[in-house]
């Protein structure tokens, strides 16, 4: 039998990575793309070991014509569209770019699929980030958005998209809405693994301290390889729906450093209020976060939770990495890179 054709918008990311590893076990032809700028990027590629086991194209989500040349190039049975801006805090430096790409992108694909290929399933990476400043306690497939930033902005509009032309153009197009989803090949900037890196670099003694902003916003944290299959397992129903994808757990940032901090052994203590508040090392009294204004954002998620009724219904899944888990993989992987 022929390889299925599938293709990631955005491989080189964390989830692009997992997610290209998992459809080539499957025996699947992987064609994954990334801007150029995304070139150097390929650490994640690497360490799975899949760098040369992918196609790579260079691909512009702003061009519609690089779009274009690509489904003109390959037949694909499957498109993931994980390109994004992903980056919440940026998005309120670049909105316009945020726009374009995280949502202007999704339009694009979609586009192109109802042009030259309408038989393609569509894989659209929607976001907990939609659900904003919640509007229900829990919030799953139902629930109504109240984006909180651009990005999240973005993402809605990428999330009706695709509802939208599931339903004009009958084509096989789902949203899978995650919400935060980590792992050992995180970017840096998000918080879980600026938290794990800062603390490793403290105890090597190549940092004193790190900065963080808003330690009591409350997330839904779930493992990213796990959350990637769940992509392909929805694309792979008979019926083309959205799903949740969440732990149904909710913890705060501040709960993520205590944890990493007894995964490292390191003795830690909490003292102040709001922005005066710090962590010092038990034993020597040192500071080892401090609070940093410009790192809150101009609006923020303070709490999401997620209901994943639907997702063990329809695609028999519930998540197997807890929250403690979750932070001894980061931190263990983390240990070992080191080596
Ligand atoms: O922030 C707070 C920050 O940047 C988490 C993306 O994958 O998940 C991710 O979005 C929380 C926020 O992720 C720092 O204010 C405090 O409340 O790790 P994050 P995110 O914004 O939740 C969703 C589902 C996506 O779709 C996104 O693409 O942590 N926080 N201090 C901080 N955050 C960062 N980054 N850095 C800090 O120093």
């Amino acid at each position: 039998m022929a390889k299925k054709i599938a293709l990631i918008t955005g491989v080189s990311g964390q989830d692009g990575a997992y997610l290209a590893k998992f459809l080539l076990n499957k025996n699947y032809k992987v064609i994954g793309s990334d801007r150029r700028s995304a070139r150097n990027s390929q650490w994640r590629l690497k360490r799975l070991g899949i760098d040369n086991k992918i196609i790579y194209e260079e691909l512009e989500m702003g061009e519609l014509f690089d779009i274009d040349r690509l489904f003109k190039n390959y037949k694909f049975d499957e498109v993931y569209n994980l390109a994004a801006q992903s980056f919440v805090g940026s998005s309120f430096y670049s909105p316009l770019n945020t726009a374009n790409i995280t949502g202007l992108g999704v339009l694009r694909v979609l586009e192109c699929i109802r042009t030259l290929s309408p038989k393609t399933k569509f894989y659209q990476a929607s976001s907990s980030e939609m659900f904003g400043d919640v509007l229900e306690k829990i919030q799953n497939e139902n629930t109504p958005f109240n984006p909180q930033s651009p990005y999240a902005a973005a993402k809605a509009f990428g999330h009706f998209l695709t509802l939208n032309y599931r339903k004009s153009y009958k084509l096989f197009a789902v949203s899978g809405i995650l919400f935060n989803h980590e792992s050992p090949l995180r970017g840096e900037e998000f918080v879980t693994r600026k938290i794990i890196v800062g603390f490793i670099n403290i105890l090597k003694k190549k940092k004193a301290f790190i900065e963080l902003g808003n330690i009591n916003a409350k997330r839904d944290w779930g493992y990213a390889k796990e959350y990637v299959e769940q992509m392909w397992k929805m694309l792979n129903q008979k019926i083309p729906r959205d799903f949740v994808i969440a732990s149904g757990k909710t913890y705060s940032i501040k709960d993520f450093v205590n944890e990493v901090a007894k995964n490292l052994k390191m003795k830690v203590k909490w003292k102040g209020n709001g922005f005066n508040e710090k962590l010092y090392m038990k034993n020597n009294n040192k500071i080892i976060i401090k609070i940093n204004k410009k790192l809150f954002r101009p609006s923020e998620v303070n709490y999401v939770k997620g209901n994943i009724t639907k997702a063990k219904k329809y695609l028999n899944w519930k998540p197997k990495v807890t929250f403690k888990k979750l932070v001894e993989i980061m931190v263990k992987e983390e240990l070992e890179n080191l080596k």
